[in-house]
């Protein structure tokens, strides 16, 4: 497995500076005291290949919570709507 996704315990958002969905992103996270590892892919064109191949996805950011990809901004916020963001959180923590 690629070690973009990061393994239990860990939180990995990759993101670029001017990206909105990335601020918004962190924010939420910061905003539970969460602890991740942020990745400026704006220059690492072969980073972001690897990530549109893992997640089938182009846009930023793309997370990963205890190895597992969760998507962008939406889809956190969705789980976090769904009360399933705690719980993940909780047990990168853990
Ligand atoms: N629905 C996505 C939207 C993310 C998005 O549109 N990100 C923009 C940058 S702010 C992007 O990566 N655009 C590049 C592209 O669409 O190829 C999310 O919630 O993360």
């Amino acid at each position: 497995m690629s070690e973009l996704v990061g393994k239990q315990g860990e939180i990995k958002i990759y993101t670029t500076p001017w990206c909105p969905f990335c601020i918004r992103a962190k924010r939420l996270l910061d905003n539970k005291g969460a602890q991740y590892e942020d990745t400026n892919v704006s220059t690492l064109p072969s980073v972001r290949a690897e990530l549109r191949q893992l997640t089938g996805s182009r846009t930023v950011p793309q997370i990963f919570i205890n190895g597992q990809s969760i998507g962008g901004c939406d889809e956190l916020h969705a789980l976090d709507a769904a009360g399933k963001l705690d719980p993940m959180l909780a047990a990168v923590a853990g």
